[in-house]
């Protein structure tokens, strides 16, 4: 029985677990070792029959997701995605650069971005300088920057009203509060891991696979696994130019059209940050990020 329009909710690295449309998961393989990997996100056309299931197609992608592995080869995270959502915490404290590189994969999609400061219960009450510096950022770039936390009333609904019907993906750093977020966005999402350990024959404490959740008020939500890093050695340099745009237009009012804006004369970058109107820390990573995708 062949049927379409299953939902990878998970992929492993062997086989995945596809939604039917009444919700049910099925374990599902790739017909053969050549066959393109599903990722968590994908619509498939899929058939089972009692002892094992197939993924016979993947339907085309409106966007995928990739990021580097260890030797920076493109790795499929999850696919369809109508907004990327940082979450940031006061606890782990947020880490620049990271944030810096979900801006510059945001560019390279096309993919809306929002940054969550979750955890405000214990945010100190007067702003650190990274987060001022972020706040900033978001307001010149036009990156909406919203907070809450799960521990008040209401905590999320920001976050709930500004995403309404959308698919997000949540992504940031260990401990930061995803899965929580996503267990107060999606009450069903406990019984739904329950259900994946159960067809998987996985337990599981701190998020270990990207997992697919159906909202409640429509749309749907991706909890991703806490990372470190993100590589993005397959982007190219001019993705990270349009996560830095004041940045960028510098280095193009730069005297010299070759100008390494260190030493040279009416050098557009020097004089901005010797000015205050670029940051220099900003500057430092997206000298960094420029470096890893020109390779
Ligand atoms: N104070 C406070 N703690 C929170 C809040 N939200 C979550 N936490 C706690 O933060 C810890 C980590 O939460 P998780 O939701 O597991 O974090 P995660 O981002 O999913 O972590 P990984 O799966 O490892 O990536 C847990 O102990 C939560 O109870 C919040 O709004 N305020
Ligand atoms: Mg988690
Ligand atoms: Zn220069």
């Amino acid at each position: 029985m062949g049927e379409t329009g299953g939902r990878v909710i998970v992929s492993n690295r062997n086989h995945c677990l596809v939604a039917d449309s009444s919700g049910t998961l099925h374990r599902c393989h790739p017909r053969s070792r050549r066959s393109p990997r599903p990722v968590c996100g994908d619509r498939v056309d899929w058939c089972a029959d009692a002892t094992a299931g197939w993924i016979d197609a993947i339907q085309p992608r409106r966007n995928l997701i990739e990021r580097g592995d260890f030797r920076g080869r493109p790795r499929g995270l999850a696919a369809n995605i109508d907004r990327i959502v940082v979450v940031i915490a006061p606890q782990p404290a947020p880490d620049a650069l990271l944030i810096d590189r979900y801006i510059v994969l945001s560019e390279a999609l096309d993919i809306p971005l929002l940054v969550w400061g979750h955890k405000q219960d214990l945010a100190p009450v007067t702003p650190t300088a990274a987060m001022r510096a972020l706040e900033t950022r978001c307001e010149r770039q036009g990156i909406p920057l919203l907070m809450g936390s799960i521990m008040t009333d209401n905590g999320l609904a920001r976050l709930r009203t500004a995403t309404r019907h959308e698919t997000l993906i949540l992504v940031g750093q260990s401990g930061v509060g995803k899965s929580s977020i996503t267990q107060a966005l999606v009450p069903t999402a406990s019984r739904r891991i329950g259900e994946i350990s159960a067809t998987s024959g996985q337990g599981r404490h701190t998020t270990s696979a990207t997992t697919w959740f159906e909202r409640p008020d429509g749309g749907a939500l991706i909890d991703s696994p806490g990372v470190r890093t993100l590589r993005l050695d397959h982007l190219t340099t001019d993705a990270v130019d349009a996560a830095y745009p004041d940045i960028a237009d510098a280095t193009r009012h730069c005297r010299f059209n070759d100008c390494r804006h260190g030493h040279e004369p009416d050098c557009a970058v020097q004089q901005g940050l010797a000015s205050g109107a670029i940051d220099a820390d900003q500057w430092r990573r997206w000298q960094r990020l420029r470096e890893e995708t020109s390779g």
